[in-house]
């Protein structure tokens, strides 16, 4: 049985306009299926996002511009890293009674984006592993910056060994769109070639929204068969991801 990469994202499992409020009937409904999937054998490892945890202090401290001089950012840096610490709570408790090993990126990383140092080892031992996107240190002049979850996904996925499935489960959409708006519709299988428009929350996310989500997901899908972007308001479409190699969702290939 496979490695199975799976995210979290954060407008699913947390209202992403309201300040840490969480959406705890999501989480329990992930949990659910990710309890399955650890009965049928497989190696898990969840990533989850920030939503309203993470972004919106973020934004309003500039924390992923890293230091700035003049604007005191030290008390946000704690405030943000404790409220990840309340959302990651939730997830883990949901997981009971998995054998959970929680990894705050805090702990273990050094500097954001694709490029971060951090040893990845220690998401090899047995039980389930869970991860997030988190406030990390980084090497002068920034000092700190914001490590997006969909960074965690690219390396966890392109560097632990026999991943074969990467899902991400995002809130509220079935997949990735061809638009917004009402007329968007599903697009199925996303290759380099098909154009998509796509949203980016630029008032509330910090990191790349859509954008850095599909950038990574190519990047995966060059190493990974089944990289997925899914409703997760709707969890048995990982089984079918797993049990029939498809589902409603959009599938991310390499060609
Ligand atoms: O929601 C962002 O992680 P993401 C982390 O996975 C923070 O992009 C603290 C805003």
């Amino acid at each position: 049985m496979g490695r199975i990469i799976m995210k979290w994202g954060g407008g699913l499992i947390s209202d992403k306009s309201s300040l840490c409020t969480v959406l705890p009937l999501r989480i329990q409904a992930m949990a659910k299926i990710c309890k399955k999937i650890v009965a049928m054998g497989h190696e898990l490892v969840i990533v989850h996002g920030a939503g309203s945890f993470g972004h919106i202090r973020a934004k309003e401290y500039r924390l992923a511009e890293g230091d700035i001089q003049g604007l005191d950012q030290s008390n946000a840096i704690n405030l943000v890293r404790s409220d990840m610490d309340m959302l990651h709570a939730h997830v883990i408790e949901a997981l009971s009674p998995l054998v959970v090993h929680s990894h705050p990126p805090r702990d273990y990383v050094t500097n954001t984006g694709a490029n971060f140092r951090g040893d990845l080892e220690r998401f090899l031992q047995p039980g389930v592993h869970v991860t997030f996107g988190d406030v990390v240190d980084c090497e002068p002049p920034e000092l700190f910056g914001i490590l997006s979850g969909d960074d965690l996904m690219l390396r966890l996925s392109n560097e632990l060994p026999d991943v074969e499935y990467t899902i991400f489960a995002m809130g509220g959409t079935p997949g990735v769109m061809t638009d917004f708006g009402n007329e968007a519709k599903l697009i199925p299988k996303l290759t380099a070639d098909t154009g998509f428009t796509g949203i980016h929350e630029t008032d509330i996310d910090v990191t790349g929204g859509i954008f850095l989500k599909v950038e990574r997901a190519f990047e995966i899908s060059r190493n990974v068969d089944h990289v997925w972007f899914i409703d997760g308001h709707h969890p048995e479409r990982v089984m079918d991801i797993l049990q029939n190699g498809e589902t409603i969702g959009t599938r991310i290939c390499d060609v």
